[in-house]
């Protein structure tokens, strides 16, 4: 799940110090202090705690909602470098943090200041001046809340992902990514935003086991061809522990010839070094040329890669595709080229 899912809404620096004041505002005299300058003691003393809670308290929330940025998925971590440095905001929250002890410290100080004094006007002046350090205070530090707006905004578009094994299914434009990913997984995919795209990923899940993401406009295309910020996006996708599973067409109905989405792959394979990949030779029930899909096997073998033939519309396939996706899952870990390793290929009648 996007980790930054509940964070707390950042205030500005002037929002946070107006609330505060305005709550102050609404603090009243108590009638049974007889004696008048006492009166006034308490209100303008209680006027300085209520500003010091309001704006400790707005802070501790801020911050406890922040979940611990070392501990959050690479994902999520690599998603938000692509915008700003993740020291910036751990700074920016030890600031918030700095900026809570320091008003206490100024409460504590000014509450003083007004038990030593007798007149009215200076107890007034007293809370004025102690008005005037915490605004200034927090006003030289606006950055920090600026940072944590921006860092608000960057991860609420982020998508809601499980920690969980995850195969990233990639290959060109209608060669049947989406229909397998329904297929496996049985259910309508949830759509989720990616950002610094303008594409969305489609997210469908195994048995609660294995998470599937296909990520339409993204790994379907030459990644030379990508902005490199849309690069930067896609290297975080390769942080999740995955697996990658690249998806042919066979029948090239998609548009693209056998040599053209072998070169997709091979480039996949240079820019994602340490990922593991397997490959889908799909849409067999349209494969009505033997010698391409031999072609294909011994490219495929060539590269040592593992694959297995599957038709969107043979449950069998999509069966043995689920058996041989939790399988491959479990060796990921495993070097991804591998030597006469592929699986028995199951042979489907056009
Ligand atoms: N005959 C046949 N058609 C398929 C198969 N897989 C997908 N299709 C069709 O190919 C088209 C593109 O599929 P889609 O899943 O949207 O491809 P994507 O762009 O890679 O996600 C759709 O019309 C599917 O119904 C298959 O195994 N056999
Ligand atoms: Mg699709």
């Amino acid at each position: 799940m996007n980790p930054f899912k509940n964070m707390k809404h950042i205030p500005t620096h002037e929002e946070l110090v107006d609330k505060a004041f305005r709550k102050a505002s609404k603090v009243s005299r108590d009638p049974h202090v007889k004696d008048k300058v006492m009166r006034e003691k308490l209100l303008e003393m209680q006027k300085i705690s209520t500003v010091s809670n309001v704006i400790r308290d707005n802070i501790k929330e801020i911050i406890r909602s922040v979940p611990n940025l070392d501990e959050v998925p690479e994902f999520y971590r690599k998603l938000i470098e692509i915008s700003m440095p993740v020291d910036d905001v751990k700074k920016a929250l030890a600031t918030l943090n700095w900026i809570s002890k320091k008003v206490r410290e100024l409460e504590l100080d000014y509450a003083n200041k007004i038990k030593g004094e007798n007149s009215i006007k200076r107890v007034k002046n007293v809370r004025r001046a102690f008005y005037g350090r915490v605004s200034s205070l927090i006003k030289k530090r606006r950055d920090a809340f600026h940072t944590l707006i921006q860092f608000k905004k960057l991860t609420a578009e982020f998508p809601s992902l499980k920690d969980m094994p995850t195969i990233i299914i990639a290959g060109y434009p209608n060669v049947g990514k989406s229909t397998l990913l329904r297929k496996v997984t049985g259910a309508q995919p949830q759509i989720a935003d990616y950002p610094f795209t303008t594409k969305k990923l489609m997210v469908g899940y195994l048995d609660n086991e294995l998470q599937l993401i296909d990520t339409p406009g993204i790994l379907d295309r030459d990644p030379s061809k990508m902005k490199g910020i849309e690069r930067k996006a896609i290297t975080a996708i390769s942080t999740l522990p995955s697996l990658m599973l690249y998806v042919f067409d066979v029948s090239e109905t998609c548009g693209y010839d056998i040599e053209k989405q072998i070169g997709l792959l091979k480039r996949l394979m240079s820019l994602f070094p340490n990922l593991r990949i397997v490959c889908c030779i799909n849409k067999m029930d349209l494969c009505q040329d033997e010698e391409k899909l031999r072609k294909l096997r011994d490219e495929l073998e060539k590269l040592g890669l593992r694959w297995l033939e599957t038709s969107s519309e043979d449950e069998k396939s999509i069966e043995e595709l689920i058996k041989f996706l939790r399988v491959e899952m479990k060796n990921r870990a495993s070097p991804r080229r591998r030597r006469h390793g592929h699986i028995p290929v199951r042979e489907i009648k056009p």
